[in-house]
């Protein structure tokens, strides 16, 4: 079995790749602060997700959702990128198509310069209303007004975030899929790979061909079909990845 976490293994085929798609979870934004799901500190130990982040729990207690992410805006909002965050913004430069998919609804890949960003499951900085369905950005911490109204017709407005049983936004899902079928190489850095159908995008990769790199601390489902597995954090192997393509480029290795 080769080693999968072999870097002179990797740099060839980097070299060689046209397009490159980076596919995160919470576990990118870990070294920045911000908590993860399932982790031992995870947000799930204290909260059911899947009891709050869901459309009945917003229509029995908007309040008590719009609390809990009152205080994860507020628990964001002092969180910066990490190093894992800014090799991926840099990419964007580094291949002749990148593209980046994220699970994460913190805003730290834009904070670290990313653009183009997929979120496929939302932006909590992003306010919708239940009305009108229009889109409003809004960085205050905590919110003026709990839980929030909107401005133009008064109604509630609602995390612009997909809950548990709500489909995503179909146009985001649909390059998503596309980008992960078309890619040569896709990076999946820090997601436990469990929530659908994100965790779906990296299969849809190895079907197509990709190579599929995965960058996490624990194994996942995705570890036994990876071609490459590097058991640690994002914000020291990301680094580690592109300083040694770095250096092949500059020595110039064949691509
Ligand atoms: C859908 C936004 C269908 C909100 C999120 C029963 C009822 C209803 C639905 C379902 C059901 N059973 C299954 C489903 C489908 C469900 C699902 O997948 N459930 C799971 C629990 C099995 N999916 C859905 O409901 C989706 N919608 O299916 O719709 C449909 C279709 C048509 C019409 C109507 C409906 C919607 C899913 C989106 C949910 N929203 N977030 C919010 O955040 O408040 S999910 C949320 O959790 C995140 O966005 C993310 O996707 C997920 C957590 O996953 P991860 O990001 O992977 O985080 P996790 O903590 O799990 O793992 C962190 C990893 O990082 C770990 O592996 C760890 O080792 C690693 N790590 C730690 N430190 C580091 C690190 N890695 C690198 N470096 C480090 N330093």
């Amino acid at each position: 079995m080769e080693d999968r976490s072999d870097l002179s293994r990797l740099m060839p085929l980097l070299q060689a790749a046209d397009r490159v798609v980076a596919s995160t979870g919470s576990g990118i934004s870990a070294e920045s602060g911000v908590p993860t799901f399932r982790g031992k500190d995870g947000l799930w130990k204290t909260y059911r997700a899947e009891e709050l982040a869901t459309p009945m729990a917003f229509e029995h207690n908007p309040h008590l959702v719009w609390e809990w992410y009152d205080w994860r805006r507020q628990l964001m909002a002092a969180k910066e990128p990490n190093a894992g965050h800014r090799v991926l913004a840099e990419w964007a430069e580094s291949f002749p198509s990148f593209s980046l998919i994220t699970q994460n609804i913190d805003g730290l890949h834009a904070k670290a310069g990313s653009r183009n960003i997929l979120e496929l499951h939302g932006n909590i900085w992003k306010l919708r209303c239940t009305q009108e369905g229009t889109l409003t950005e809004n960085y205050d911490v905590p919110l003026e007004e709990m839980p929030p109204l909107c401005s133009q017709c008064g109604s509630l407005l609602r995390p612009h975030v997909v809950w548990f049983g709500e489909s995503l936004d179909m146009d985001i899902l649909r390059q998503s899929t596309q980008l992960s079928s078309d890619c040569d190489i896709m990076f999946v850095v820090g997601t436990s790979a469990i929530v659908q159908p994100a965790a779906s995008l990296p299969m849809a990769a190895l079907e197509a061909g990709a190579k599929i790199v995965e960058v996490n601390p624990e194994p996942t489902p995705l570890t036994p079909h990876a071609h490459f597995s590097f058991r640690g954090k994002a914000g020291e192997i990301l680094p580690q990845i592109n300083d040694s393509l770095k250096q092949v480029r500059k020595i110039g290795l064949p691509r």
